[in-house]
């Protein structure tokens, strides 16, 4: 479904009264200040039938094979129906409790053993409804692999499910939510800001492993959920890429999760720049390219610092051309850049030979790269898809890709690390099309790892006091992100 149209969509949930704002008692008792009330659909047929072609869509675009579809009572029932009529699929019904009298089954409908039934679910915040409903499936012999959601509050549903071999499917999410009802001025900006704060403290799946009650998900399953992982345990990963792994230990040791992007044009000034505010660090981002007097001995001047500071190297040359031209691009011309640079970073556009390439050289000198799946600017196209292409092209040069330039956490694999660039004190923007979040924003709120700092220190009067102030803003973002959290809520 096209961007606008599920934005239309959205709103007409919010039309329909679906989408309430105050404070809502959760089946746990938990408060939440946004409810979602998908059961005012039967009221509107049109509506109800959009949502069930979603569904049906849904489960064609993700190649969903199955044999019957089995709606969570009640409110997923009329869709599962609409689906099921519309497409001649053949449904099951569980019974809440099964009848005294006559079989006392507790799914109807005709099945054999072994069968594999698709779920559908019109809200998830823990997922233990669809859990309940897979239980009684399995009982009666048939398989459960995957269930479609049309709103999922991003409570922990998905990872619990997953631990429990259940792929989640989500139509629309609660941050996309937010987002469409911020932009269409039915929200203010506090309200989002709090209603997505509150989801975050919320995440029933690691409310549930910081109480150990994670069972039967294993030790191994945790790591890999890399939700509540510090920076430190990270490094410490069995998969982890070893300059990943080394970045990960700088951040922890120096308590910094903040990158001085060094955009001046004088090679003394950067250095300069360097040794002041290295201790503040744990990377510095250059683009060399735009110094007026780049000789071999700067670089070697800067990968002193950088020991003597301890933070690593990022040439943000985005690199974005075919492997055999970015291969060359990397390792010779005037600049030499896998001679010095820990870390580069590659546009995804041309396709996994830009990575292949990169990695040909990159790789034997122990560097590591950085895919850029999403970008600061406004109007940029490497959204939706493009990123979602990106983070699987990562995932396939897991040995040379490190992580991401994104906007927030795209991916839950503990091994990357998400760096976001557009960030300073003051929200806003430049004339060119920048637009900036806040560290606290990034962190916290987005998930992401390290921020990028550019202009926020550089057009300081007292640019090592700036840059303290970003490193400390950062720092506490992520320690209130770790310590952060409590309560569990159970579906709606
Ligand atoms: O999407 C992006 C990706 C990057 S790497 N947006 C960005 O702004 N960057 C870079 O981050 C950009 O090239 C610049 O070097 C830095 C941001 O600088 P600032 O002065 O706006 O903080």
């Amino acid at each position: 479904m096209a961007n606008n149209c599920m934005d239309a969509f959205i709103l007409k949930l919010q039309d329909v009264n679906a989408v309430k704002f105050g404070q809502y008692k959760l089946k746990s008792g938990l408060m939440t200040p946004i409810y979602i009330d998908l059961r005012v659909l039967v009221s509107h047929p049109a509506l109800l039938n959009q949502v069930s072609k979603l569904m049906y869509q849904k489960a064609q675009d993700e190649g969903l094979q199955f044999d019957s579809v089995c709606g969570v009572p009640y409110t997923a029932l009329p869709m599962a129906t609409i689906i099921c009529s519309t497409h001649e699929l053949p449904m099951l019904i569980r019974r809440k409790e099964s009848k005294d009298y006559g079989t006392k089954r507790l799914v109807e409908g005709s099945f054999k053993e072994g069968d594999t039934c698709l779920i559908i679910e019109d809200t998830v915040t823990s997922g233990s409804s669809i859990l309940e409903t897979a239980e009684v499936l399995h009982k009666e012999g048939l398989k459960v692999t995957d269930a479609i959601v049309l709103m999922d509050r991003e409570q922990g549903a998905a990872d619990t499910l997953a631990s429990k071999g259940i792929r989640l499917h989500p139509i629309i999410s609660m941050f996309k939510l937010l987002d469409v009802l911020k932009a269409a001025e039915r929200i203010d900006a506090h309200t989002a800001h709090s209603v997505r704060k509150s989801i975050l403290d919320n995440n029933t799946f690691r409310y549930a492993v910081k109480n150990g009650n994670d069972d039967p998900a294993s030790k191994k399953q945790r790591l890999e959920r890399g939700l509540e992982l510090s920076y430190e345990a990270r490094a410490k990963l069995p998969n982890v890429h070893p300059l990943a792994s080394k970045l990960l230990t700088v951040m922890a040791e120096k308590q910094s999760n903040l990158c001085l992007s060094a955009d001046v044009t004088s090679g003394e000034d950067l250095l300069r720049l360097a040794d002041a505010l290295g201790p503040k660090i744990c990377l510095l981002k250059t683009h060399v390219d735009i110094l007026e007097d780049y000789t071999e001995a700067f670089s070697q001047k800067l990968q002193a610092l950088a020991e003597k500071h301890n933070f690593l190297i990022f040439e943000d040359r985005k690199f974005a051309d075919i492997g055999n031209t970015v291969k060359h691009q990397y390792e010779g011309g005037l600049y030499r850049i896998s001679s010095w640079s820990h870390v580069v970073n590659a546009h995804a556009v041309p396709g996994s030979g830009v990575v292949k390439g990169l990695a040909s050289v990159g790789r034997p000198l122990g560097r590591g790269c950085l895919l850029i799946a999403q970008m600061s600017s406004q109007g940029s196209l490497a959204t939706g898809e493009y990123t979602e292409a990106t983070i699987k092209m990562a995932e396939e040069h897991f040995d040379f890709v490190i992580g991401f330039i994104c906007g927030s956490k795209i991916t839950k694999r503990p091994e990357f690390i998400h760096m976001t660039p557009g960030v300073r004190m003051q929200t806003g923007g430049d004339v060119l099309g920048q637009q900036y979040t806040t560290p606290e924003e990034v962190i916290y709120n987005k998930g992401s790892d390290v921020i990028i700092v550019g202009r926020g220190i550089l057009e300081a009067s007292d640019r090592l006091a700036a840059a303290e102030a970003y490193r400390k803003s950062g720092w506490e973002a992520y320690a209130r992100r770790m310590g952060g959290g409590g309560g569990g809520a159970s579906d709606q």
